[in-house]
Order: C-alpha cells, then sequence, then structure tokens
C-alpha cells in the first residue's frame, strides 16, 4: 500500500498542524496505534460541508432542526480495490481495527479484553448540548456493541462541560478563516455576533461552578479507571475506550485555562492526568 492511501481528514488549525476537535483526535490516535499508513488533509471548519458532499460523504449528525450536520473526521481510502469514505469516527475504528493486523498495529478491540468499564453509564446521557445532539453510532456487529455505548456516554460526559473550552478556543482558528468561523458559530447559536456568544458562555461565576461540577461529574468514569492497575481502563492494555477518552483530553489540555487543567489532573487519584500523558507519549503523531 502506498503511504498515502488514506486520507485523514481534520480541522486546519493556528498554530498550523495542533489538531484540538475530539471526535478527529480518536481518529488520530486510531490511526498511530493501529500503524495505518496515512497523511492528513486539513479542513477549515466552514468548508466541512463542501469537503464532504465532494467526497459522497453523506452527514453523519444533525442539528435540532433536523438539518444535515456535516462534521470531521472523515477517513478516505484510495487504495485501488477498496476505496471508501468514511465520515464518523467510530465507523473509522472499526474499518482501522479490522486492517491493524496487516500494518503490523495494536488491536483496538482486543480479542482477550475483559470489557471493564465498557458498561459506563453518563450522569448526562440525556442533558440537551445546548447545540446539535451527540450522533449515536451503532457498531456494525453486535461484538462492538459497548464500545460504540461506551463512545456514546463518554461524548455525553465531556459535552456538558465543554463550555470551560470555548472561550480559548478561537486562538486555534487560522487567521484566514477566524472571521468566517466565528459568524458560523454566532448564527448556530442564534446571536448576532461571536462577542455575543463568548459573552454569554464568560460568567466568570457559572464558569466557576462548572469547573467545580466537572470534577462531581467526571467522577463515575474516574472511578472505573482507578479499578484497574495502570493507566488504562483495562489496566494495562489500551483499547479503543482509552482513545475515545483521550480525544476529549485532548481538546480540555488545548483550551482549558492551564490552572484548571492542572487541577484537573490531579483529580480521582490523576487518573485523566496519567492517561492524557501515556497517550499523548505514545499514540500522538501528525502524519
Ligand atoms: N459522530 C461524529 C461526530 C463528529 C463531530 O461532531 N465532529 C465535530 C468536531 S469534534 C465537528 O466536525 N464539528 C464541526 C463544526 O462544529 O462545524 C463522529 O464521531 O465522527
Amino acid at each position: 500500500m502506498a503511504s498515502s492511501a488514506l486520507v485523514f481528514y481534520d480541522m486546519a488549525t493556528h498554530p498550523q498542524h495542533t489538531p484540538y476537535a475530539p471526535n478527529p483526535s480518536k481518529t488520530r490516535y486510531a490511526l498511530n496505534f493501529t500503524n495505518a499508513p496515512y497523511r492528513t488533509e486539513w479542513v477549515d471548519i466552514p468548508d466541512i460541508h463542501a469537503v464532504r458532499t465532494a467526497l459522497g460523504c453523506p452527514a453523519s449528525r444533525k442539528f435540532i432542526d433536523g438539518s444535515d450536520f456535516h462534521t470531521l473526521p472523515m477517513l478516505q481510502d484510495t487504495t485501488p480495490g477498496t476505496e471508501c469514505v468514511l465520515g464518523d469516527s467510530f465507523d473509522i475504528a472499526c474499518y482501522l481495527a479490522s486492517r491493524a493486523a496487516a500494518w503490523g498495529g495494536a488491536a483496538l478491540f482486543p480479542a482477550d479484553s475483559t470489557r471493564h468499564g465498557l458498561d459506563y453509564s453518563s450522569p448526562h446521557i440525556d442533558d440537551p448540548t445546548g447545540g446539535p445532539p451527540l450522533s449515536a453510532r451503532e457498531a456494525a456487529t453486535p461484538d462492538l456493541a459497548d464500545y460504540a455505548r461506551f463512545n456514546t456516554h463518554v461524548d455525553a460526559t465531556f459535552t456538558a462541560y465543554v463550555t470551560l473550552t470555548s472561550q480559548n478556543m478561537a486562538r486555534a482558528f487560522p487567521p484566514t478563516s477566524a472571521a468566517r468561523i466565528k459568524a458560523l458559530f454566532a448564527q448556530r447559536a442564534g446571536v448576532p455576533s461571536w462577542d455575543d456568544l463568548m459573552g454569554f458562555l464568560g460568567d466568570a461565576e457559572k464558569h466557576k461552578s462548572t469547573f467545580r461540577a466537572f470534577e462531581t461529574g467526571i467522577g463515575g468514569l474516574a472511578s472505573l479507571y482507578a479499578q484497574k492497575e495502570g493507566p488504562f481502563l483495562e489496566g494495562q492494555t489500551p483499547s479503543y475506550a482509552d482513545l475515545v477518552v483521550g480525544g476529549w483530553l485532548r481538546l480540555f489540555s488545548q483550551f482549558m485555562e492551564q490552572d484548571e487543567w492542572a487541577e484537573f489532573c490531579t483529580w480521582h487519584g490523576g487518573v485523566f492526568g496519567g492517561l492524557h500523558d501515556v497517550l499523548q507519549r505514545q499514540y500522538w503523531e501528525i502524519q
């Protein structure tokens, strides 16, 4: 296979190539984890719709009004005979898992897993997200249903606290598209401008109480990690479940206030700080 046969579509950032978005980050971890040969194509947020449509990739998420929400990641396999385009991080994980052995990579869904912690229930699973509803992907095969469910519950938990990252997110917008991204986000939120949106999210008291609630909100997931010896959900053996959590940790590590991120890393025996460090060291590479 030629080294660029897999094309991974991630969000363009400033500075260049400092990815942060949680679902693409799950995929980046999974690509590196499985030793997949890939290259990254960087897409500006307002261009996602056009890029996805040009590749014939249907939206995998909806806005509240039911209209299509075109998102990243996308993965395009250009290998003759197996050409395809996948537009959801969980589908991509399943695809990579089925090829990992051929690349000499690790198993995303280890056959001998005890599946410890995959029955995690988010305290926020029924919360409104304040934006587009989460998209729950069904596993293609019944044996992966608990990973798909875990993904949905982890998404629900971190989404409940995502406003802790919103204030700093704009610094990652590429200068050439920042104005368009801000206008798009304001339009989606139904407010006149980005500054209005930030004004609403910037309430210091609300921020503080959200941060305090985060420690409790993340406690159930943390306790599942704490039950095993080692940085991963299963203890010593990583799986896609850890990469799901890691995708979110990547976002929070980038955009939480530095002192809050430092404190977050000490909560619950430091399980998430430890997981983030090991995932970044071992599986974070930009190709
Ligand atoms: N279920 C989808 C969700 C993808 C998703 O929501 N991606 C976000 C980034 S984490 C996105 O592309 N947002 C684009 C936007 O906000 O315009 C998946 O797992 O791939």
